[in-house]
């Protein structure tokens, strides 16, 4: 009773404090057919489509969430990784908080193209004062299949390419939805560090 009163009383007084959202723009880049535009449906629960349809150009997709109790708004930019849209996308990069970087754990060729797209989006983010910082996130997608195809890449080599470029490091599977939430949540958490909402 008393409590209830008490608030009662203090109520005229009482301020709303809502949590601020963040908003995080990020992009999804590497090369064509590797499984970005899968991840980004997976992850806005729009579930897998065997069939591909290359991205033309970019798609652009807004999804709240929250992560360590924190509000968080992604603006996505799923880009084409296609080599005849490369000189376009490099126009997307600028104003990037983080990236995905994803690579086929069946296409070995797709790991090295890594280095040359985390590259470009580094230079050009001009985000943070140190661009080179800009917080990544290599992703070995399509795990589902490595069983099954021949000279698919182990996790250890996905691993020792993202140490070299400073990168955090996931497998998913967009058929499964295996890590799935761990690759945004992971790049969630480097860019909080970055910007140091969080210790
Ligand atoms: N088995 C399996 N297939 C996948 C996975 N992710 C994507 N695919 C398939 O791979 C193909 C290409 O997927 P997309 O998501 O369109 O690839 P993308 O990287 O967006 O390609 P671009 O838009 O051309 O750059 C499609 O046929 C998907 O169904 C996965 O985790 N496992
Ligand atoms: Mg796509």
């Amino acid at each position: 009773m008393l409590h209830s009163k008490g608030l009662k009383k203090s109520r005229g007084e009482m301020k709303m404090f809502t949590m601020p959202t963040l908003l995080f723009k990020i992009i999804l880049l590497g090369d064509g057919a590797v499984g970005k535009t899968s991840i980004r449906r997976r992850y806005m629960g729009e579930g897998f489509k065997a069939d591909f349809l290359a991205t033309m150009g970019a798609d652009f997709a807004f999804l709240k969430t929250k992560i360590d109790e924190i509000n968080v708004e992604f603006q996505i930019w799923d880009l084409a990784g296609q080599p005849a849209f490369r000189n376009v996308m490099k126009s997307y990069y600028k104003g990037a908080m983080g990236a995905l970087a994803v690579y086929d754990v069946t296409q070995p060729k797709s790991l090295e193209s890594l280095d040359t797209w985390v590259e470009e989006v580094r230079e050009r983010a001009e985000t943070y004062n140190d661009s080179i910082g800009l917080p990544v996130v290599l992703v070995g997608n399509k795990i589902d299949l490595r069983d099954e195809i021949p000279n698919s890449l182990k996790t250890i080599q996905g691993f020792v390419k993202a140490k070299s470029l400073d990168a955090g490091f996931v497998e998913t599977s967009a058929k499964t939805g295996e890590a799935i939430e761990e690759a945004f949540t992971t790049l969630a958490r480097s860019i909080m560090l970055k910007t140091n909402f969080k210790k």
